[in-house]
C-alpha cells in the first residue's frame, strides 16, 4: 500500500465550501468533481488510504462480485481505457491499488486528511454553515455536508456471551488486520454464513487444520466461475464502453450490463427453463437471478430458481445431512443479497471442514478456548466474525448529526431512515448523502450509483451558485410521497419476505423498513433528472436563510 501523505488540521478552524465525509469510491469521485468546479473541499477519512470499504475487507478471498470491467469508473474515458483489470472479478488488493491510482491521478490526495473521523456535525441556522467536528480536536465550516461513508462499511460486532473471553485471536472480516492472518495448523471457527464467509470459508479452509462453520441461515451462492481476463476480453469491453455504460445507467435495474431478460419463468416448459438455468449457472455470478423477469416478483416462478440452485448444492455435497443444511429454505432465492463463490459448497467435502447448525439455539456460549453450541464444544484457536454490518444506515448513525433546531439524524431516523431520493432528509439543509437509504445504492452496481449521485449533487450545487441560492433541503411532503413509494414498491416484491439486512433485519432493534429504492436504476436516474429539470422540484431552496426563493431551472 503506499503510503498516504495527509494534511494535519492539527485542531485549527478550517473553512470550505464543501466537507465530504469519506474517501472510498464516492468521495474521491465527489472530491474530483468538486475540484473540477471550483469549489473548495476537504474530505475527512477514518482509515490512513483512500479506498473506504475494500480498504477495510481484507479477509482472504475477498473480492467483488460485479465484474471488474464494470466495477469501475467511467467518468474518464482515459482511465477506463488505461486500466487493466487482472481478473473477471478483482481481489480486494486489485481494488485497493485501483482507488489508489485514482487518487494519484487525479491529485486528490492533498485534500484528503486521513486517520481522522468526522464526530459531530450541526448546523448553524443563522449562519447557514455546519460546523464539523473531527477526532483530531479540529474543526471545519463549510456550507455543504456530503456524507459519503458507504453502506457497508460499519462492521458489526455480534453480542455474543463469552466474546470478551476467548483466548485466541478474535476477527471480523469487516476490519480485518492489514498484515493478513495465517491460518496454517490452526483450527479455526468462522460465525456467519453471508458473502464475507462464502468467499473466505474456501481459502481459510485450505490453510486451517481444522475449520467449523457455524451457521444460523444457509445462503444462495452461485459459482463466480472467475478467471484471468484476456487482453481480446478487456479489448471487447473498451471497445463496447460507450453502450454498456449507458446501458447501465439508463436501461438496467442494477447497473450492470446484461442481457435483460424477456419473459417469466413459468412461460417456459420445464425443459427450457431447466436449459436457462444451466447456462447461467454455467456462466457463473450474479446475473443468475436475470434467468426471467420475474423471478423477484413471482413466489412460484422464484421457487423454480431456488429449487434448481438447491438440487446443484445436493449435487456437489457428498454428505446428504450436510447438503440438507446447506439448502436454504427460509426465504425466497435473491431476497437475501445472492452469493458468489468459488468452490464455497464443495469445500464441505473436505473431512477438516465441518458444518455446525446453529438455527435452532445460536451460538450458547465462546468459552476460552472453543465455541459452544448444541450442548458442544467446538475446539478452536482463532475465531473469524463474518456478522455483517449495520447496513446503510450504520456509518451515518455514528456520526452527531445535528440539524435544523438542534434536532438530530439519529432522533429523526430512529423510526427508520427518512429521506427523500436518498439524498437528502428534511430538517438537514445542505446535507447530502451519496447512496443513501430510500436509492438503489446497494441494490445496484455501486459505482453506477456512486456516479450517478455524485454527478446530481455537483450538478445542484452548480445551480445553487448560479442563482446566488445558500440552501437547499427536502420538502417535508416530497419526503413523505417519496419514502412511502419507496416501501409501496418494495412491497410489491419479495425482498420483504427475508430478514435481510436491507431490512434491517440483522440488527437487534433496529426498525424493519426495506432500506434501498427497488424500482430499478434507470428509473431512478430518470426520476432524479426529472426533479433538477423541473428546477429541484420537492427541495425549497433558499437565497438566505429567511428569504425563500423560488427556485427556476
Ligand atoms: O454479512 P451478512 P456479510 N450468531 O450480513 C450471521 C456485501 N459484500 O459481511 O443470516 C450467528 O450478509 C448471519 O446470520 P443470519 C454484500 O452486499 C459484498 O457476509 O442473520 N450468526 C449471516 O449469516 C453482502 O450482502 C461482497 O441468520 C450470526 C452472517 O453472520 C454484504 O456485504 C463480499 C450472528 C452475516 O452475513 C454483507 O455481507 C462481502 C450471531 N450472533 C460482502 N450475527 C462482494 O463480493 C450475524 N450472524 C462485493
Amino acid at each position: 500500500m503506499s503510503a498516504a501523505p495527509s494534511i494535519a488540521e492539527n485542531g485549527r478552524e478550517v473553512t470550505f465550501d464543501v466537507v465530504v465525509v469519506g474517501a472510498g469510491f464516492a468521495g474521491l469521485y465527489m472530491l474530483h468533481r468538486l475540484r473540477g468546479l471550483g469549489f473548495s473541499a476537504r474530505v475527512y477519512e477514518q482509515g490512513s488510504d483512500v479506498g473506504g470499504t475494500w480498504y477495510w475487507n481484507r479477509y482472504p478471498g475477498a473480492r467483488c462480485d460485479v465484474e471488474s470491467m464494470q466495477y469501475s469508473y467511467s467518468f474518464s474515458e482515459e482511465l477506463q481505457q488505461d486500466w487493466d483489470w487482472s481478473e473477471r472479478y478483482a481481489p480486494q488488493p486489485e481494488i485497493l491499488k485501483y482507488a489508489q491510482h485514482v487518487a494519484d491521478r487525479f491529485g486528490l490526495r492533498p485534500d484528503i486528511v486521513f486517520d481522522t473521523r468526522v464526530e459531530r456535525a450541526e448546523f448553524d441556522e443563522g449562519r447557514g454553515i455546519w460546523e464539523v467536528a473531527t477526532s483530531d480536536g479540529g474543526t471545519a465550516r463549510a456550507q455543504f455536508v456530503v456524507l459519503a461513508t458507504g453502506c457497508l462499511s460499519n462492521a458489526r460486532m455480534p453480542d455474543i456471551t463469552g466474546l470478551g473471553e476467548f483466548a485466541g485471536q478474535v476477527y471480523h472480516t469487516g476490519h480485518w488486520p492489514h498484515e493478513g492472518v495465517d491460518f496454517t495448523g490452526q483450527r479455526v471457527g468462522v460465525i456467519g454464513t453471508g458473502s464475507s464467509a462464502i468467499q473466505s470459508v474456501p481459502v481459510i479452509a485450505a490453510q486451517a487444520s481444522h475449520l467449523f462453520v457455524f451457521q444460523r441461515t444457509s445462503n444462495f451462492s452461485i459459482p463466480a466461475r472467475n478467471s484471468l481476463l484476456t487482453e481480446e476480453e478487456r479489448k471487447a469491453f473498451r471497445n463496447n464502453y460507450p453502450e454498456i455504460r449507458r446501458f447501465a445507467r439508463e436501461d438496467s435495474r442494477n447497473g450492470i450490463y446484461a442481457e435483460p431478460p424477456e419473459r417469466g419463468a413459468l412461460e417456459d416448459g420445464e425443459n427450457a427453463r431447466r436449459a436457462k438455468y444451466d447456462q447461467r449457472w454455467a456462466n457463473g455470478g450474479l446475473t443468475f437471478m436475470l434467468a426471467y423477469n420475474n423471478l423477484l416478483l413471482d413466489k412460484a416462478a422464484n421457487d423454480t430458481a431456488a429449487d434448481f440452485v438447491r438440487e446443484k448444492i445436493a449435487e456437489i455435497v457428498g454428505d446428504p445431512e450436510t447438503a440438507k443444511r446447506l439448502q436454504p429454505d427460509n426465504h425466497p432465492i435473491g431476497t437475501k443479497r445472492i452469493c458468489v463463490d468459488t468452490d464455497y459448497y464443495a469445500t464441505f467435502n473436505r473431512p477438516d471442514v465441518t458444518l455446525v447448525d446453529i438455527r435452532s439455539n445460536g451460538i450458547e456460549e465462546i468459552l476460552p478456548n472453543a465455541v459452544r453450541a448444541g450442548g458442544e464444544d467446538y475446539q478452536i484457536d482463532a475465531l473469524v466474525l463474518a456478522t455483517g454490518f449495520d447496513a446503510m444506515t450504520g456509518s451515518v448513525a455514528k456520526i452527531d448529526i445535528r440539524g435544523r433546531g438542534g434536532k438530530a439524524l439519529n432522533q429523526k431516523w430512529a423510526e427508520g431512515p427518512k429521506t427523500y431520493l436518498g439524498l437528502m432528509s428534511e430538517g438537514f439543509p445542505n446535507l447530502f448523502i451519496v447512496t443513501g437509504p430510500g436509492s438503489p445504492s446497494v441494490l445496484s452496481n455501486m459505482i453506477v450509483s456512486i456516479e450517478q449521485h455524485v454527478d446530481w449533487i455537483a450538478g445542484c450545487l452548480s445551480f445553487m451558485r448560479r442563482r446566488a441560492l445558500a440552501s437547499i433541503e427536502a420538502s417535508h411532503e416530497a419526503e413523505e410521497q417519496w419514502v412511502a413509494h419507496v416501501n409501496e414498491v418494495a412491497q410489491m416484491t419479495l425482498y420483504p419476505q427475508a430478514n435481510s439486512w436491507y431490512m434491517g433485519a440483522n440488527i437487534p432493534g433496529k426498525p424493519r423498513i426495506f432500506m434501498p429504492y427497488i424500482g430499478g436504476v434507470g428509473v431512478y436516474r430518470r426520476i432524479c433528472n426529472d426533479v433538477a429539470a423541473k428546477g429541484y422540484e420537492g427541495f425549497t431552496m433558499r437565497a438566505n436563510q429567511v428569504e425563500q426563493v423560488a427556485a427556476t431551472s
